[in-house]
Order: C-alpha cells, then structure tokens, then sequence
C-alpha cells in the first residue's frame, strides 16, 4: 500500500512506495506490470514526457520507423497481447509504436501508478533506512525500497553540436529527438539537415519529397541495406501465428535478439560465386539480417568484413547516377557493422533528386552558423530550416542527468566519470537496491528482448529479496571488474573499435571511448544472467 510521511529535515512529504521507476518506455511499463501485477508491490513510474512511449514519444521526426520487424519489436510476455495487436506493415512506424504502447499502458491500466511530465532530478539512498529517496524536478518526493532505472539508451539525452554561432540562426531549428508535436511544414522552405546515421537517414528522404531544396550536411558517409518496407497480409499472419513460440525461442537464443541465426559459414571459405550470391540474397530480404543473419564472421574478421562493405559499395554506386556524388557517399573509414547498422528506404536514390545537394562537411568543415544559413569552408548556405540529426550522449546521458546517490554518498557521475561499470548491466556496486534496465555493459540487439529479459531478472531478484527477507542487494566491485574485463575482451574480439561512434561513445567530444554493451550473442548473455540468478545471485552482496 502507498502511504505518506513526512521525511525528517526536509518540509516535503515523501510518498512511500516499493519501488519506483524512472521511464515509461518499453521497459518501464513492463516493469510495473511485473512488480504491482505480478509481485503485489506498490510501485510509482515517473515520466519527463506527458505520455508512456520513451524514445517513441520523443522521436517524431519525418519517416521516423523501426528498424526492427514489428513482428519482433514488441513484448512477448503475454500471449493474447500478441494475438491482439496487428502491426500495419514490416517496419511500423514511430505514431504505431506509440499507439501499441499506449494501448499496452490502457490494456494493463498502468497510466494510474504513472507520474507524467516529471522528471528525476535526484535519487539518494538512505543508509540508515536502506531506501531510496527520490525527487522530481517538480518538488515531489518518494522514498522507495527499490529504485529501477528504465531511461532506455537514446531518447533522454540529445546531443546538440557545438558549431559557432548555433544559437543565432534566425530560422526554426530542430534536434530530431525533440520534434515538435505538432509537426514541422517543408514545402517552399530551404531545409539543411546535419547528420546521416540511422535517424537522417530515415528522415532525408522524406523530407526531400517536401522540401524547396534540402541540403545534406554529411561527415560520415554511411552503409546501409534496404528495408524494403510492405504491409503485413493475412498470411504473414496466419504464419506468424503458428510460429510465434518457435520465432521467440530462436530470438532469445540468436546473436542480437532477432529471429533469426546467422549462417554459421565463415565469408573467408565461401567462394566469391557463393558470397555474391549470399549477399545478394539478404540484399533482397532486406533489413538487419544482413549483418545478423549473414557469415558468422563479418563483424569479427576485417577480410570477412571487406567483402561485406564492397557489395553494400557497389550498391551505393549503382543507386547513384552520378558517379562523382556516389565516390563521396561511399563509406571507406569504418567496417560495415562497426557503426549501428542502417536500415534504409529510398536513401541513396534521393541523391539523385533535383532538389537535394550533398554538402561534404567532413573535407570542408562547417565554420559557423549564420542567422540565415550555414558557412562551411566552401561557401554558404541560406535556410529558413535547420535539423540537428546529431545524435545522443548515448547509455551513459540519461544517467549522468540525474544526480544519483549511493552508499557513502558516491554519486554515479563520480563513480562513472571514466566510464560506466557495472555487473552485467544490470547493477553497479555502491548503489544497493538499484537496478539499471539495459544499463551500461548490458546487451545490444533488438531492444525488446533484452529489455524483458531485464525486466523478468529484475522481477524474479526482487522476490527473492522478499522470500529471503533480505534487506539490500548491490554487485560486488570484484564481480563488476570480471564483468568489465568480459565486455572489453568480448569486444576486443569484433571490429567496433574500428569505428567512431556511440557505441563506444566516440560520438561525445572528450569521452573516453569503451564498449558500451556485452557484444556477445543475446544467448549466452541470457545464460549468463540465469547462472548468476540460479547460484542465489553471485557476484552480488545481499545483505539481511
Ligand atoms: P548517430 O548515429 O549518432 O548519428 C549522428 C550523425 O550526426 C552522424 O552522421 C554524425 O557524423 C553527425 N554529427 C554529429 N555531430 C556532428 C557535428 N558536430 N558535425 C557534423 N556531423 C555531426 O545518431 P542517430 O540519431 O542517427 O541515431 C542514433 C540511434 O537512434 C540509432 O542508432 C537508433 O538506434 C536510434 P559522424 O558519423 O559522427 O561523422
């Protein structure tokens, strides 16, 4: 039951509840339902947004998609949800993810223990009390048994560059993580968009068929694989029904939570008949199981690599009428997979439109912004709409926002200054009874399913605690320093160091670069974390 009291030197009352969630994204909706449904414990989500959706209420940019199949981008928790939700096509887009988000907050009445439109500033454990006290930027206070991160990887925490005269352009200006509600007019206007990740990619071809002029300000030119994006029928339907048990089993046992293994093949012993003919068939299928589905090798081996980025090269080529323009798209400084694949619909045939010029800002950098447009060292570029598709302080942003407390009043942003550890992204030693869904040092793949993973483990430590009438559990620094050492030589192992990107937080000015996430397939990962649970929780400190 949730009860107030007042806090001891403080004129605020504190609302008592079990545990309280910071995010009502994917991962802490499910964590209210697991902890209030399943476990009977009275349970508070706070949300800076004024709905549930996480990234997905934040991020409306134009063409703003999943990258992931809808089929496997959702929960698999419950079996009549499944049955319920139909997605509209391959790849749904951010207003469907929304809406199924929405719906799975109404279906599970969770909207009742969420509070929206505020956001944690502070979090603080009480030692003597063993709980968390917890402030919103609003003034309101909680003090909570458990405290669970859920601020996903991404939407918190926006990253906006540091060019010259940035605040002076007299135009409307945009990050794509803050989009306007109420959607941004193009036509007539001379657009200019900075960034061609996975978020720019999406957006530029969109914008493109709006816009008087677009202007792509590129610094990395990009690898990507068609989405070939189609409405779902009536019996991919009926297929996905029959299947849905087996797809999941093989998505909770494959490399990055998709449904699907990779070949087992190394691309060094395939013939160039036979790897030709293997790309060109996953070229065709489209999406992410290019890279996961393909050669065992292709993110681990740099000549395995080499064959990949050549076909995905000579298909930029093909798309680029002109050949001048298609040299200056074509990816040379990083292998395919070491940056976030990208998944891309009409991206290199927009090039060849009229109205959208490539402005190469990594040979002839931008100087400054001007109240009218944009200098690079090549000349200017008047707009009257300027996107920032820069990116994130990815993993590390959402966390080094608040001001987190621990055990000896360590704060996170001290003990992470250097880089975030933690014991397998799910706990951090200092901070008892905090838990960190998807944190730092946990898995990358398909979302969802490291985020119920998480969700469940987090759910089934936390009996435990009840059952065992124990009162703190945190991970030992020893295991946390075995859990870093993993990560790092898992990493060591595959090609991403190769590449600057936030996967490793190079994207950052000044961060020091380290893998952020196990990189390992999501099938040991899970077996890891079941081991860990099953031996009563080793590598964690519990306390009675
Ligand atoms: P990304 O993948 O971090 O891409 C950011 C893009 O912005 C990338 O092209 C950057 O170039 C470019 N960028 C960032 N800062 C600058 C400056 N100062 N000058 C020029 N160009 C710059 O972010 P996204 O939003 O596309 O994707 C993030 C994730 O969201 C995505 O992976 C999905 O999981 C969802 P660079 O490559 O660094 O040269």
């Amino acid at each position: 039951m949730t009860a107030t009291k007042e806090r001891p030197g403080t004129n605020r009352e504190a609302t008592d509840v079990d545990a309280l969630i910071i995010g009502a994204g994917f991962s802490g909706l499910y964590m209210l339902h697991r902890l209030r449904d399943h476990l009977g414990l009275s349970t508070r989500v706070v949300e800076a947004g004024d709905d549930v959706g996480g990234t997905w209420y934040w991020n409306r940019y134009p063409g703003a998609r999943c990258d992931s199949e809808g089929y496997v981008y959702c929960y698999s928790f419950s079996k009549e949800l499944l049955e319920e939700w139909q997605w509209q096509g391959r790849y749904p887009t951010q207003p469907e993810i929304l809406a199924y988000l929405q719906y799975v907050a109404d279906r599970f009445q969770l909207r009742r223990d969420i509070q929206f439109g505020a956001r944690v500033v502070r979090a603080v454990f009480n030692e003597l009390e063993s709980r968390w006290i917890v402030e919103t930027d609003g003034g309101d206070r909680y003090s909570a048994r458990f405290l669970i991160t859920a601020v996903g990887v991404l939407a918190s925490a926006p990253l906006y560059p540091d060019l010259p005269g940035l605040g002076s352009f007299a135009g409307e200006c945009y990050h794509t993580g803050r989009w306007p509600h109420e959607g941004v007019r193009f036509a007539g206007k001379r657009v200019g968009i900075l960034g061609t990740g996975s978020t720019g990619v999406q957006a530029i071809p969109v914008i493109a068929q709006e816009a008087k002029h677009l202007y792509v300000f590129q610094r990395s030119p990009q690898f990507t694989v068609p989405a070939h994006h189609r409405p779902v029928d009536a019996e991919f339907r009926e297929w996905l029904m029959a299947n849905y048990d087996d797809i999941w089993d093989t998505a909770r046992h494959s490399a990055g939570g998709f449904p699907w293994q990779h070949n087992g093949r190394s691309a060094l012993e395939a013939t160039p008949e036979e790897r030709e003919q293997t790309f060109q068939e996953l070229w065709d299928e489209g999406g992410f199981k290019f890279l996961f589905g393909s050669y065992h090798d292709i993110l681990l081996d740099r000549r395995a690599n080499d064959f990949a980025a050549e076909f995905l090269r000579s298909k930029i080529r093909e798309r680029v009428d002109d050949p001048e323009l298609a040299e200056l798209l074509l990816p040379v400084d990083h292998p395919f997979g070491a940056r976030r694949p990208i998944v891309d619909t009409n991206y290199f045939e927009t090039y060849n439109r009229e109205n959208v010029t490539l402005v190469d800002v990594r040979h002839f950098p931008i100087t400054e912004v001007t109240p009218t447009g944009i200098r690079t060292e090549r000349g200017h570029h008047e707009l009257d709409v300027f996107i920032l598709a820069t990116g994130y302080d990815a993993v590390t942003g959402p966390f080094m926002n608040m001001d987190i407390r621990g055990r000896d009043g360590v704060r996170l942003q001290e003990k992470w200054a250097d880089g975030p550890r933690s014991y397998l992204g799910l706990s951090t030693a200092g901070f008892p009874n905090m838990f960190t869904i998807v944190g730092p040092g946990a898995m990358f793949g398909n979302y969802p399913m490291p985020m119920e993973h998480h969700v469940e483990w987090i759910s089934d430590c936390i009996e435990h605690m009840l059952t065992s009438r124990a009162d703190r559990i945190e991970a030992t620094e020893a295991a946390e320093a075995r859990w870093m050492d993993q990560l790092n030589h898992v990493a060591e192992r595959t090609l991403i160091a190769l590449a600057d990107s936030w996967f490793t937080g190079a994207n950052v000015p000044g961060r020091t670069q380290r893998p952020l996430f196990y990189l390992g397939s999501f099938g040991r990962y899970r077996r890891t974390c079941d081991d860990v649970a099953a031996a009563g929780y080793e590598g964690m400190a519990i306390t009675h």
